[in-house]
């Protein structure tokens, strides 16, 4: 399988296989921990996925087969938040989880071994998981002192159920990829040799049906949690799609035509 480059980044790889890019981060050797710059270029490569028309779903994964993410790196955690080049504290990964859930393309999770804390509730975030054998789950958070008591918490409530992520976050428990399987963490197990072949193939029929269902579906799972912010999404899309419609275009061009809008011939549907 060929993957593009669609952008240089310095934490991230970030590329391209037909309509399914790739967005993997690129620091093995700490087990793909997150600094605020692999933060800022994840959410610069999702920005310009949502962009690209020629891309329909996402994958977000780490490199080197043994994390997919164990979250903030604690040797850059300051006073207030992680601190990058900039010197300034940052929780900026609390902006990407917002953008994995509203940006209207699936965006799909594949994990191959730790995906830990802040790396744990990224993959919680994502639409689908497919975790290799090896991957093992969990929060952190109470033992190195930290929580996320937003998506992290409540979504993953509704993912998995109260007790059991209150179980996660109290214990801090490690869990391995059948377990997450069993509690509905995950969608899919398969050997680490066949990971990204089964997420690719997943993609692929992801790829063959209409986009502006997945769109509609994606908001509409997310308008019964997000309040406000969730009617925003699903009632952004309603407005795309009749700006679709004769109807409104009418309105558009009986403005722009200085005369009255006609809207009659178009049906009061039942
Ligand atoms: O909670 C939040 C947030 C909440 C609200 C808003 C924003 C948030 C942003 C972030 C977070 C968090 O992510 S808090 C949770 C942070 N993460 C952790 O507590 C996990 C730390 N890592 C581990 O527990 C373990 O490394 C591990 C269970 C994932 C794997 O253990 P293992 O196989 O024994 O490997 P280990 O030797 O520990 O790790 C390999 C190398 O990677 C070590 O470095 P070395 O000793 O070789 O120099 C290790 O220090 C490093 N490493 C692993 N994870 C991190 C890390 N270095 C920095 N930060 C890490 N998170």
């Amino acid at each position: 399988l060929t993957w593009t480059p669609i952008k240089e980044f310095r934490e991230i790889l970030f590329t391209q296989h037909g309509g399914i890019a790739k967005i993997s981060i690129n620091r093995p050797q700490v087990h793909n921990a997150f600094t605020p710059l692999t933060v800022q270029e994840m959410i610069e490569a999702m920005r310009i996925c949502q962009d690209r028309t020629d891309i329909g779903v996402i994958i977000l994964t780490g490199e080197g087969g043994r994390a997919f993410c164990s979250g903030g790196d604690q040797s850059v955690r300051g006073h207030g938040g992680y601190v990058g080049e900039d010197t300034v504290p940052r929780l900026n990964v609390l902006e990407l989880q917002k953008i994995i859930r509203s940006i209207p393309k699936p965006v799909v999770a594949m994990v191959a071994g730790w995906a830990i804390g802040g790396g744990h509730v990224l993959h919680v975030v994502c639409d689908l998981s497919i975790a290799a054998d090896n991957a093992r789950f969990g929060q952190t958070g109470p033992n190195v002192g930290s929580f996320d008591g937003g998506f992290g918490a409540s979504y993953l409530a509704r993912v998995v159920g109260q007790k059991k992520a209150r179980e996660i976050w109290f214990l801090c428990d490690q869990y391995d990829a059948q377990e997450a399987l069993d509690m509905g963490l995950v969608n899919k197990v398969v050997p680490l040799d066949k990971l990204e072949e089964t997420t690719v193939a997943w993609c692929h029929k992801i790829l063959q049906k209409s986009p502006l269902a997945l769109r509609m579906l994606k908001s509409s799972f997310n308008a019964e949690l997000d309040g406000q912010a969730g009617i925003q999404e699903l009632a952004g899309n309603a407005t795309l799609l009749y700006y679709l419609s004769e109807e409104a275009k009418e309105g558009r061009n009986a403005y722009m035509e200085k005369r009255q809008p006609d809207f009659s011939k178009y049906p009061k549907f039942p």
